[in-house]
């Protein structure tokens, strides 16, 4: 049978990616009674928990929090075993919601989306997929992940190296074996703070090439408490409601209150208490750490010391201590990240002044040094927000490429939807909360907000619903003002596009996670204001 003539039934929606946003959405396409199909890449389901299997992976948001909640059964009956789950915890969860809601048969696995084309005489999208499939549909739904194109910075001489190469966002499924090798190990965000203590332990040497320190804060991971895993199913509900209202929707003990209204005792005290309990939640120690750049300088003087009396060789613990504004680039939440720079077989290498010269056949050369490795670990994060969206072709009406539309940074209008892209719909997208929040219940937001979004438009008989241009331009320019209220683009952050070599230095993501939901809502009420629906 020729490609083309592989085309499936008549389909109302099509969603990409079956991570936690994919499934939950067919989910919910199903129960406004539609057909709908899900295209994912990978030989399994989990998305960013099925790709990033590197050792040491985990949330670092509370197991209880970052679950769905869009089922009472579902959250009573699961059992999460630690306080923050491991990749393998999360990946037999997602496992869990496919089978309980039988979501598996509307999967089509191993199956690559590379272009997404609206036909504007029939107000349909038509999907071609690496296999050569032709699927059409109403209505398409991007549930790609923010955080799911890896990003390999092209080093010189990168395809010479002899010998195994892994990104820690493409781990192999069968897991790496370290023991005795010389391991060479390049970033230190998230994905490098978790795997270095584990993979220390394995290799005969790792030296670590560190770009920019990061803060990282104690995790104190173990098992759930069992009295508080008592308390919130007790009530469940309101949990969700009380930490939908707290700014990064996850409850961090937000303090509204400034750090420079305090003595110094006092402040002390709160980072020792925030830093015994471990997480994120540290952020939440004072309402203007994000804010201010002296509230914000006191938590990152608090961390400094907390590196210094960690780490035993002053000059090593002198280059992990980050300058940088703390929270600027994505906190950190580890398991003796920093102690592990006390092992005799952990180097760590500073290329801040100098970048990585070449990765040679025999390791990597820096700082006019030759490393011999046997491997070499890329940390080296993703293309985020906007790179599973811009290597797939997306044409919108006029068909215009959306690669091209963003050109300059991302435009949407409530990252939900794009201007010219009618029925397209993106998860998380650009100009949402998403990576500033927890991302599961800014996922069951756009999903829901989405979900009924199609019913409105399928109950009023219309073919479409368009973000307007005017309500775009107001958005984007919202999206930056309250950005640049704020410290997050003072860095060189992945939120800013600017671990990608020419990729353009716009804020992505939006801060504020209740303003944000009111904004959705009220769109809504005023009949999609901001909409073109026909
Ligand atoms: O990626 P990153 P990640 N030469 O972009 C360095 C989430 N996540 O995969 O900072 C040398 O943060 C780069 O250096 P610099 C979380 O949201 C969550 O670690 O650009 N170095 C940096 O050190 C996180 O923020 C968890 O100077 C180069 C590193 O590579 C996001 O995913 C776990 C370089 C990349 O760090 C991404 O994290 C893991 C070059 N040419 C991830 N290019 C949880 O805990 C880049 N680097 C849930």
């Amino acid at each position: 049978m020729s490609a083309a003539a592989r085309t499936s039934p008549q389909l109302d929606a099509i969603v990409v990616g079956a991570g936690l946003a994919g499934l939950y959405m067919l989910h919910r396409l199903r129960g406004l009674g539609l057909r709908a199909r899900v295209f994912e890449a990978g030989s399994g389901i989990g998305g960013t928990w099925f790709w990033n299997r590197y050792p040491g992976a985990r949330v670092d948001i509370e197991s209880l929090e970052y679950s769905y909640q869009f089922s009472g059964e579902l959250q009573q009956a699961w059992k999460w075993s630690e306080r923050y789950a491991t990749q393998p915890e999360l990946l037999r969860y997602i496992d869990h919601v496919a089978d309980r809601f039988e979501l598996r048969r509307d999967i089509a696995l191993n199956t690559r989306v590379e272009s997404a084309l609206f036909d504007e005489a029939v107000g349909r999208w038509t999907i071609a997929t690496s296999g050569g499939q032709r699927v059409s549909a109403r209505f398409c739904v991007m549930a790609t992940g923010c955080l799911s194109s890896t990003n390999t910075p092209k080093f010189e001489g990168i395809d010479s190296f002899g010998g195994a190469k892994y990104h820690t966002g493409d781990w192999p499924p069968a897991g790496v074996d370290f023991t005795g090798k010389r391991v060479g190990m390049i970033g230190t965000g998230s994905s490098a703070i978790q795997s270095i203590p584990i993979i220390a332990q394995q290799a005969a040497q790792l030296f670590v090439f560190q770009r920019t320190p990061n803060y990282s804060i104690p995790a104190h991971n173990g098992p759930i408490d069992p009295e508080l895993e008592r308390r919130v199913k007790a009530d469940y509900a309101s949990f969700r409601v009380s930490n939908g209202q707290r700014p990064f929707g996850a409850d961090f003990r937000d303090n509204a209150g400034s750090a420079l209204a305090v003595s110094p005792e006092e402040r002390q005290r709160e980072y020792e208490d925030r830093w015994a309990r471990g997480g994120l939640a540290f952020l939440g120690a004072y309402g203007d750490l994000v804010f201010d750049p002296a509230a914000n300088d006191t938590a990152g003087e608090f961390i400094r010391a907390k590196v210094r009396a960690t780490v035993k060789d002053p000059a090593v613990a002198e280059l992990l201590s980050p300058r940088t504004v703390v929270g600027c680039k994505r906190l950190c939440v580890d398991t003796n990240y920093y102690a592990t720079f006390n092992r005799p077989n952990v180097t760590l290498v500073d290329v801040s002044q100098a970048p990585i010269e070449a990765i040679t056949p025999g390791g990597l050369r820096a700082n006019g040094r030759e490393y011999t490795l046997d491997c070499i670990v890329f940390a080296t994060g993703f293309d985020a927000m906007t790179g599973a969206l811009t290597r797939i072709d997306i044409r919108g009406r006029g068909g215009r490429l959306l690669r091209e539309k963003w050109a300059a940074g991302p435009r949407t209008y409530l990252g939900v939807a794009t201007a010219g892209f009618p029925n397209l719909f993106m998860i998380t997208g650009p100009g949402s909360p998403s990576v500033l929040s927890n991302m599961l219940p800014s996922i069951e937001q756009h999903v829901n907000w989405i979900a009924t979004a199609i019913g409105h438009v399928s109950a009023h008989g219309a073919a479409s619903i368009d973000a307007t241009p005017e309500a775009e331009d107001a958005w984007v320019a919202h999206v930056n003002e309250v950005a640049d209220s704020s410290l997050f683009p003072r860095c060189n952050s992945w939120y800013l596009g600017a671990n990608v070599p020419g990729k353009p230095r716009v804020f992505m993501p939006y801060l504020g996670f209740p303003q944000y939901v009111q904004k959705c809502n009220e769109v809504v009420a005023k009949g999609y204001e901001g909409f073109a629906i026909g």
